[in-house]
């Protein structure tokens, strides 16, 4: 079986993005699963150009794209993306869209079909802190993950996908300030747990992880 995991590059001012880092640091292989990794950048135009080429390329079976999310202090796998562009700063081409649709006509919304709720428990078996999140935002990180799904629906070679935020790794935060972190190889250690378990099982977990608000 063969994965193909993606980071971003750094954006707004930031010089360093996690994601890219741990992605940088996966082993290639995985048991009989095969890692193959791929860097978008953190444009609107230009992410998901990028990324149905590697999808292309690898002909994957399960995809998961990571980004950054500043603040965050689990590991959070993303349940659902939704069909909008609205940012709050600017991506790494000055674009800014307001209220736009990442597909135009497409559905409001696409889930993710990984085993997220299986992956947090492993993630907490193996003492990482993780949640399942119910929205990735509405920067390029949810438009990625839309346009990944979307990617699926008609893709000649099937594959699962989701999306992975993580927190700030602790040099950011020792730069910028207060805001949780996590240790790089916590990050891969976790990568590499989800990618495990997402390749052992396609059904989830019925364990609740929702939110109340
Ligand atoms: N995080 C941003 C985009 C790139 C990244 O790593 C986001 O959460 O949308």
């Amino acid at each position: 079986m063969k994965a193909l995991v993606t980071g971003f590059d750094p954006f707004g001012g930031d010089k360093v993005n996690p994601s890219s880092l741990a992605v940088g640091r996966l082993r290639k292989r995985l048991g009989g699963l095969a890692v193959h990794t791929a860097e978008l950048p953190t444009s609107y135009a230009r992410s998901a150009g990028v990324l149905r080429a590697a999808i292309d390329r690898v002909k994957p079976e399960l995809v998961l794209c990571v980004g950054q999310a500043g603040g965050r202090s689990e590991l959070c796998l993303e349940r659902v993306a939704i069909n909008v562009q609205d940012a709050r700063i600017r991506d790494n081409d000055g674009k800014q869209p307001i209220d736009r649709p990442v597909v135009k006509d497409g559905p409001a919304a696409y889930f993710a079909t990984l085993p997220i709720k299986a992956c947090v428990a492993g993630l907490r078996e193996a003492g990482l802190p993780a949640a399942v999140s119910n929205t990735a935002g509405t920067f390029v990180c949810n438009h990625i993950l839309y346009a990944l799904m979307d990617i699926a629906q008609d893709h000649p070679a099937p594959f699962r996908g989701g999306f992975l935020h993580i927190p700030f790794v602790p040099e950011q935060v020792a730069r910028a300030g207060a805001a949780p972190s996590m240790a790089i190889d916590d990050v891969v250690r976790g990568i590499e747990i989800i990618l495990e378990v997402s390749a052992a099982r396609t059904s989830d977990l019925r364990t609740a992880e929702g939110a109340i608000s």
